[in-house]
Order: structure tokens, then sequence, then C-alpha cells
């Protein structure tokens, strides 16, 4: 008999047709942001190790992330449903820096913040430094949160922070991404660094509670 799918291969193998049905049983069994964790980003850190090998390519990378989206529609709705209600606390801004386009990752983010009662502005992916300030003005928003996934966008992140400090805006800053640190966060001038969904959570329950 042919061995049972996971998650895991059909997001390696692009099969977008499996991933929400795939995503429905792992939900039966375990936390949606463990299916993040343990099923989802395990998958696409493989991706992207054998993208930069040379063994897949753009293609490929575009139809696992795509996979990827469609086991996320499953795991957003389920999210959710154990929604801890009280909308409306912030609101965050919320961007993917200039110049980079991965917003899995943000995305996931903002479902979880919302999720916890935050109300979040999304100004989605390639977003310039002069957008967020003037985002961030407008909404008097408390926290802003920044995303980045590549060593070539991490100067945008830097250039957004520098022009949100210089507009005097009365926001904290939280980044995330896989290309940074704790120490590299810092060192561009963030109030916090967020290594996933729940640390972001915390920063914004330091800072808007
Ligand atoms: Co791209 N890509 N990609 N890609 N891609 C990476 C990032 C890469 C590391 C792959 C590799 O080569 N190993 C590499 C960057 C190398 C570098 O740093 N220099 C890369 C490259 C090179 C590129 C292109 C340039 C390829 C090309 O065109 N030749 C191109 C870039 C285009 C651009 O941005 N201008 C490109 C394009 C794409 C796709 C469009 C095909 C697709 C993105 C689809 C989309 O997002 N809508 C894609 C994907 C899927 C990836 C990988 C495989 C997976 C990223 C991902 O979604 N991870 C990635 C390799 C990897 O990361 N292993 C790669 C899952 C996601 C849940 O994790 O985003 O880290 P992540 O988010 C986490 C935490 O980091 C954190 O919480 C999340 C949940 O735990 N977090 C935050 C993130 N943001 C946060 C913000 C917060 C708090 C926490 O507060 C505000």
């Amino acid at each position: 008999a042919a061995a049972k799918d996971t998650l895991y291969d059909i997001v390696l193998q692009g099969r977008k047709e499996r991933a929400a049905d795939l995503a429905r049983e792992l939900l039966a069994v375990k936390a949606p942001l463990d299916v993040v964790q343990q099923d989802i980003m395990p998958a696409l850190d493989e991706v992207g190790r054998q993208y930069e090998a040379g063994k897949l390519f753009l293609p490929e990378l575009l139809t696992s992330a795509e996979t990827v989206q469609q086991a996320f529609t499953v795991i957003k709705a389920k999210l959710e449903e154990s929604g801890q209600g009280g909308e409306g606390k912030g609101p965050i801004v919320l961007a993917t820096v200039e110049g980079d386009i991965h917003d899995i990752g943000k995305n996931i983010v903002k479902v979880v913040l919302q999720n916890y009662g935050y109300e979040v502005i999304d100004l989605g992916k390639d977003v310039s430094a002069a957008r967020v300030v003037e985002a961030a003005r407008d909404s008097q928003a408390p926290l802003v949160g920044l995303s980045a996934l590549m060593t070539t966008t991490t100067p945008s992140m830097e250039k957004t922070i520098t022009a949100l400090q210089a507009a005097h805006l009365p926001c904290k800053v939280v980044v995330g991404g896989a290309v940074l640190t704790e120490t590299f966060a810092r060192q561009m001038g963030a109030d916090f660094y967020a290594r996933d969904a729940m640390a972001a959570v915390r920063a914004a329950k330091e800072v808007i509670g």
C-alpha cells in the first residue's frame, strides 16, 4: 500500500489540491500554531534549502508557497473559531518591508494578533517606509510590526524604523522574520524582536495590554 501523505510531503511536492484536507486532519489532533511550527515551517525550510542548493526552482518554490496558502486558509478558520474576543485593542500597523514580498509569516502574525483581540491595520507586502509612517501617524497606532525575510531587505526594515523615529510618533516597533536575531533587531532600533507569532502577542500585551 502507498505510504500516507503528510502535509510536509505535500508542501514539498507542491500538491495544492491535497493541502486543505491534510491540514484538517492535523487540526483534529493538534493546535493550529503547532501545525504551523511542526509541519509547515519545516517543510518550507526544506523547500528553501533545496532552492538554495539549485535542486528546486522558482516555479516549484511558488507552488509550495501556494500549497501552504491552501493549508493556511483552513488553519486561519480554526484560529478564528477560538478567538479570545474583545476586538479593537490597538491598532497595530503591520507590514512586510519594501522590496520584500514574503508575507506568509506576516499573515500568520496578523491572524494570531487578531485572535488576541487586537485590531490590525495590514499594509500588505513591499511597503515603503513613508507608507508605514503615514499609517502609524493617521491611526495613532501604539505598535508597528515589521516583517523581513531576506538579508537584502533588512536595510529597508532599518530605514523604516529610522523614519518612524524621525517622525516622533508615539509608537513602539516589533520586528520579525527568519533572517533576524534579537541582537540585530536591537541594533536596528526595534523595541521588540519576535521570533514567532506568540512573541508578537507578548510585545502587544506589553505595549497595549
Ligand atoms: Co523566498 N526566499 N524568495 N519565496 N522564500 C527565502 C526567504 C530564502 C531564505 C530561500 C533560500 O534561498 N534559502 C531566500 C532569501 C535569501 C536571503 O536572505 N538573501 C529567498 C529568495 C532568494 C527569494 C527570491 C529572491 C527568489 C527569486 O525571485 N529569485 C524571491 C524574493 C522576491 C522578493 O521578495 N522581492 C522569493 C520569492 C518567494 C515566493 C514568492 C516563491 C515565496 C513567498 C510567498 C509568500 O510569502 N506569499 C517564497 C518562499 C515561500 C520562501 C521560503 C521557502 C519560505 C518563507 C516562509 O513563508 N516561511 C523561504 C525560506 C525559509 O524561510 N526557510 C524563502 C514560513 C513562515 C511562516 O515563516 O516568514 O519566517 P516566516 O515567519 C515566522 C517567523 O519568522 C515570525 O513569525 C512567523 C511564524 O512563526 N515572523 C514574525 C515573521 N514576520 C514576523 C513579524 C513579526 C513577528 C514575527 O512582528 C511584526
